[in-house]
């Protein structure tokens, strides 16, 4: 912008000072004018202003009242008001007491069953969504759509409402249609990916879609397990009703068989809690009990810092068979799932035991500015293998569940979140670098006081981890952060030559590299990991920047170019630098349905109720988990 020229300067002041000195003999002749009034006329006059002001004061609380009542029927946007509407909510989610949607739901069953009614919407539900409105016990009403997602806001302290505001006024008509292509896209790579799963691995935990076959890992329905909410999500009515016949009929967790306590947590307990609360189904909610209660022996260590495996019918827990150490990553990532558990339970020792972790590695030594080592033993509950930091592999989701346990809690609970401000800062101080030529702001790690410019694509959930904290009122620093990290990870996709990410990323830091993305012969591979769409997902909720639309689009084509199986389902690849022949590994995660495409389609999606993050918060394998009530 110009500077302002001499004639804008003087023409500014004297309007200013103009309306300055008119202020002043404004008051002067009023003062003039009062005291040629007589004493009578005065008195007159005050008496007047004084019965002005006891009025005043009398209708005020009845004012106050009526704009509370309009709050309720309100769409959770009125300035303070809906606070009074969300109190009510509120005391309906008290802790230990099921959720509102559990009421409901018990008489909706399963979604092909539900009654719909068209919405009265404020134009920003999706088209097609069907919804309905639900009379609660104490009258009010609350809109519901068919994927049980609330409507109206229940949390009244909502940062987002102008955003959403914004998101509500009509779009053109070509945005609109292509969002809609979008998310058909993803709902149609579902139905790809769930058909191979159905015809050659129906009930197991793994698609294998190039041998049209399955593998298992603890033969418990994996794949089915962590792909329920992302059904209900995109709306596959019959997928997700089949799915739920097999969870009804077949799925047991009485087995005698070994599980990993964080894998099963992220995926089975948390996948389950995420469907009940989506559906409002209370068969979800019994088989988390199940599978919780089943997990459990786990804390039964010397330290109480957990085992990393659990044998779900005997009762029975063991570290590997190699060690008694346990990784950080895995017994700080489990808390979100069990903390749920317990509240909505009443049981105390779910949170008891998950808390305990986090009290003890919240004082341990050997953390450098906040960043934690990776490995814990379950004997002396130390951290073992000083010395190396990495936001990746078996370091990654305990700075992710510091930032979202502090949100579930009503970010009430502060050493969570000074952990996590401490990590942050630890981050920015130790492990942040630039690439060449582009200047790219990457992660790196620290080994022993060496820096490594070696990125996982697994730290790709940071930017949309940051962005989350800065919506929850977090330095806004950190969603400037979120931003370069995030044209990082689309970089990290869009140099190599299938557009796809290798595992492992080295940065150039040499001034003059050709590129700024080296890969190693061992990293090339993909593994259809959801961390990038992920933060992408967030980035667009926050920011309504198409651009991360757009990079997610072109993610998803490359998706489909390189890793899908013609006869069904979709595989990691060994060599995302080879489009000629990226050698296909014959291996469909169970996270590419719990997270990448679900990811997928709420990026794609213009609708911020859609899973709202003010309501939620999404455990380390994308399941929505309630934020809780403040009440609690
Ligand atoms: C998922 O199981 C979870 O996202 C976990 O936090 C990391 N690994 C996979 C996806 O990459």
């Amino acid at each position: 912008m110009q500077p302002p020229s001499r004639r804008d300067f003087v023409s500014l002041t004297v309007t200013d000072s103009g309306g300055y000195t008119n202020g002043k003999q404004r008051r002067q002749s009023c003062w003039r004018k009062w005291k040629q009034l007589s004493r009578l006329q005065r008195s007159l006059i005050l008496f007047v202003l004084a019965l002005l002001l006891i009025g005043g004061i009398a209708t005020y609380p009845r004012l106050s009242a009526h704009s509370g009542d309009t709050a309720v029927e309100g769409n959770g946007s009125e300035g303070k008001q809906p606070f009074v509407v969300d109190m009510k909510n509120q005391a309906r989610l008290a802790l230990h007491e099921p959720p509102s949607e559990r009421k409901i739901s018990r008489k909706r069953g399963p979604p092909v069953l539900q009654n719909r009614v068209q919405s009265k919407g404020n134009g920003s539900e999706p088209q097609g969504a069907e919804l309905k409105i639900v009379q609660e016990e104490d009258g009010t009403k609350k809109l519901i759509s068919w994927r049980g997602a609330v409507i109206e806001a229940e949390q009244g302290t909502d940062p987002n409402a102008k955003e959403k505001e914004k998101a509500a006024e009509p779009e053109d008509p070509s945005a609109v249609q292509q969002a809609e292509s979008r998310l058909e896209a993803v709902r149609e790579a579902f139905r790809h990916a769930w058909k191979g799963y159905k015809d050659f691995a129906w009930g197991h935990d793994e698609l294998k879609p190039v041998s049209k076959s399955h593998s298992e890992w603890f033969g418990l329905g994996l794949t089915l397990v962590d792909a329920l909410d992302t059904m209900w999500i995109l709306g596959l009515k019959e997928e997700f009703q089949e799915a739920r016949e097999w969870v009804d009929k077949e799925l047991s967790f009485n087995k005698n068989v070994d599980v990993n306590l964080f894998e099963s947590t992220i995926r089975i307990l948390g996948g389950l809690l995420s469907t009940y609360h989506l559906t409002g189904d209370v068969l979800f909610l019994e088989k988390a009990k199940d599978i919780g209660s089943r997990l459990m022996p786990a804390f039964s260590t010397p330290s109480k810092i957990p085992y990393s495996d659990v044998n779900i019918g005997k009762g029975t827990a063991h570290p590997p068979r190699w060690t008694s150490d346990s990784t950080v990553a895995e017994v700080t990532s489990i808390q979100l799932e069990f903390r749920e558990l317990g509240r909505l339970t009443g049981d105390p020792k779910y949170q008891a035991a998950v808390m305990e972790v986090m009290r003890q590695v919240h004082k341990l030594e050997g953390k450098q500015d906040g960043l934690v080592p990776m490995f814990i033993n379950t004997n002396s509950g130390q951290f073992t293998h000083l010395g190396i930091y990495t936001l990746g592999a078996r370091a990654d989701s305990y700075y992710e569940y510091l930032l979202k346990q502090w949100i579930q809690g009503g970010k009430k609970e502060t050493e969570l979140l000074e952990d996590y401000l401490q990590a942050v800062e630890g981050v920015k101080k130790n492990l942040l670098k630039k690439s060449s030529p582009l200047g790219l702001t990457f992660v790196g790690e620290l080994s022993h006081g060496h820096f490594s410019p070696k990125m996982d694509h697994l730290v790709c959930f940071l930017p949309g981890t940051l962005a989350l904290g800065a919506h929850h009122g977090l330095d806004a620093e950190h969603m400037e952060l979120a931003k370069q990290l995030m044209e990082t990870c689309y970089q990290m996709y869009a140099q190599m030559e299938t557009g796809l990410a290798p595992e492992i990323a080295h940065f150039n830091m040499q001034t003059g590299s050709a590129q700024d993305v080296d890969v190693k012969l061992a990293d090339r591979h993909n593994l259809l990991r959801p961390e990038t769409v992920e933060s992408l997902f967030y980035l667009y909720r926050f920011t309504k920047d198409k651009r991360y639309q757009n990079w997610g689009w072109e993610i998803l084509q490359s998706f489909n170019k390189y890793t899908r199986v013609e006869t069904g389902g979709y595989t990691s690849i060994n060599n995302v630098r080879d489009p000629k022949n990226p050698s296909p590994r014959d291996k469909m995660e169970s996270f590419f349905l719990g997270e990448t495409l679900k990811y997928f389609y709420l990026l794609f999606s213009d609708d911020p109720n859609l899973v709202s993050l003010d309501k939620y918060v999404f455990n380390t394998e994308a399941h929505a988990l309630p934020i809780w009530p403040q009440a609690e």
